[in-house]
């Protein structure tokens, strides 16, 4: 069911369908098949597939050379509560049309910030009584919240930090308003991404003591979405750098040790962005493996980069070797624990049609169902899974088995050595997996 406020955004597009890959139907999904069952669930719970307000519904193309070229016409109205409605009509139309079931936000996505606090806060209130009531005529939902404390001047030098405290307390204020929108909306997760939490210059920074305000402070954050009744998961979604020279929440592995380092991990688990893992010099499957290696999967933000440089570039995905390669390890992982696939994707500067939206996530869910399929084909009906295990096989019996389950001490490896003699080389097998891939893409 298509739900529309008085005024039809994306004119002449309907509901989105799957057709199959023989469609050549560009307005149609070839592979994202919601309701089709892959390794016993439906694709459709797998993905949680996201909209970003941010990118789809705020992002006007513009960059550092020019101005926006895509001109929204909810933008129009100068009241910002009108136009912060009109936006969530033209969201509300889009995601529905598009037949996804999640939104994800930042705070003043939703509504433009006013001069003061108190205003603002008045402000999200009015604009997420709308937006619930959208939410409950339409059955959407909202995957996770977040502010934004990395756009406004205050937070240049960082907003939990900052050196300077009114700036942090400020952050806490905006992050509490935050926490509460979302739970209004009964957002499923909450999430952190540091845009300024880093530094620019190593001369001008204590390291030591920022990071232990980061520390307290999302400390602070927790105990009070709990004590607020927050039952969903916290997530901090790493990035190495940009804006900042440096940001603390490096990459998975980094932010792991953070959050052990914080008594965090309990509460918080990793929001991985594909762009972020090849800024941070690593692939989208090692950020996952990482996470996943610690319990920590928790969500994804969908898209890539351009392989020519080496800034976010925030394209939509569409590259089927890299997302099969997440697919396998998403599938071995047992899936994302309370996120989703969030498109935090924008369009070209020079895509300008309204229907390039749509086109858009229809080839991002495409790429990820079509990335799924192979997974399973490979982990299911493929060597694949044995030959890995294969490498690993001395730890499955005798002296190997005894190391794994802690029996023996260091002077046990040093006689197994002395009496095993010349070891024969191993193969790693990198080009016989490789091509396995390549065979079942
Ligand atoms: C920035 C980025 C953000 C976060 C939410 O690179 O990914 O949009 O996802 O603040
Ligand atoms: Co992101």
């Amino acid at each position: 069911m298509i739900l529309l406020g008085d005024k039809e955004f994306f004119k002449g597009i309907g509901a989105i369908r799957y057709e199959g890959k023989g469609s050549d139907n560009p307005l149609a999904f070839k592979y994202y098949n919601p309701e089709q069952l892959v390794a016993g669930k439906p694709m459709r719970e797998h993905f949680k597939f996201a909209v970003a307000y941010w990118h789809s519904f705020c992002g006007t193309g513009s960059d550092p050379f020019g101005p926006g070229t895509l001109v929204h016409p909810w933008d129009a109205p100068s009241d910002p509560l009108e136009a912060g409605r009109l936006k969530a009509d033209a969201a509300f139309e889009f995601i529905t049309k598009l037949g996804f079931d999640y939104f994800c936000f930042h705070d003043f996505d939703l509504v433009q910030e006013a001069d003061t606090l108190a205003a603002s806060e008045q402000r999200l209130q009015q604009i997420s009584d709308y937006i619930l009531k959208k939410m409950q005529a339409s059955g959407l939902k909202l995957l996770w919240g977040t502010a934004n404390c990395f756009s406004h001047p205050r937070y240049m030098n960082g907003a939990a930090t900052n050196p300077d405290f009114r700036i942090l307390a400020r952050a806490g204020a905006q992050i509490k308003l935050a926490l509460d929108t979302t739970i209004k909306l009964g957002g499923e997760n909450y999430v952190f991404w540091g845009g300024r939490e880093g530094y620019m210059s190593l001369l001008n920074t204590n390291l030591k003591r920022e990071l232990d305000h980061l520390g307290r402070f999302l400390g602070m954050a927790r105990d009070y979405g709990r004590a607020q009744g927050f039952k969903g998961t916290f997530f901090i979604e790493p990035k190495p750098m940009e804006p900042m020279k440096h940001q603390y929440d490096y990459d998975a592995a980094t932010v792991i040790g953070f959050l052990k380092q914080y008594g965090l991990q309990d509460d918080f688990k990793l929001n991985l962005e594909v762009n972020h893992a090849t800024l941070a010099g690593h692939s989208m499957q090692h950020e996952m493996e990482v996470a996943a290696a610690h319990g920590m999967l928790g969500s994804i933000d969908a898209n890539r980069g351009d392989y020519q440089n080496g800034w976010d570039t925030d394209q939509f995905p569409n590259n089927i070797n890299e997302v099969t390669l997440a697919m396998l390890t998403f599938l071995e992982a047992g899936g994302l624990q309370g996120g989703g696939i969030n498109f935090d994707a924008k369009l070209r500067r020079n895509s300008t049609d309204p229907e390039d939206l749509f086109l858009a996530h229809i080839g991002g869910a495409d790429t990820f169902a079509r990335a799924l399929l192979i997974a399973e084909k490979i982990l299911d009906s493929s060597p694949y899974r044995v030959l890995r295990k294969e490498r690993y096989q001395s730890y499955d019996w005798g002296k190997g088995r005894e190391f794994e389950a802690g029996e023996l001490d260091f002077k046990d490896l040093y006689h197994i050595a002395m009496e095993q003699g010349k070891v024969p080389l191993q193969s790693g097998k990198q080009e016989l997996f490789e091509n396995l891939i390549n065979q079942y893409i």
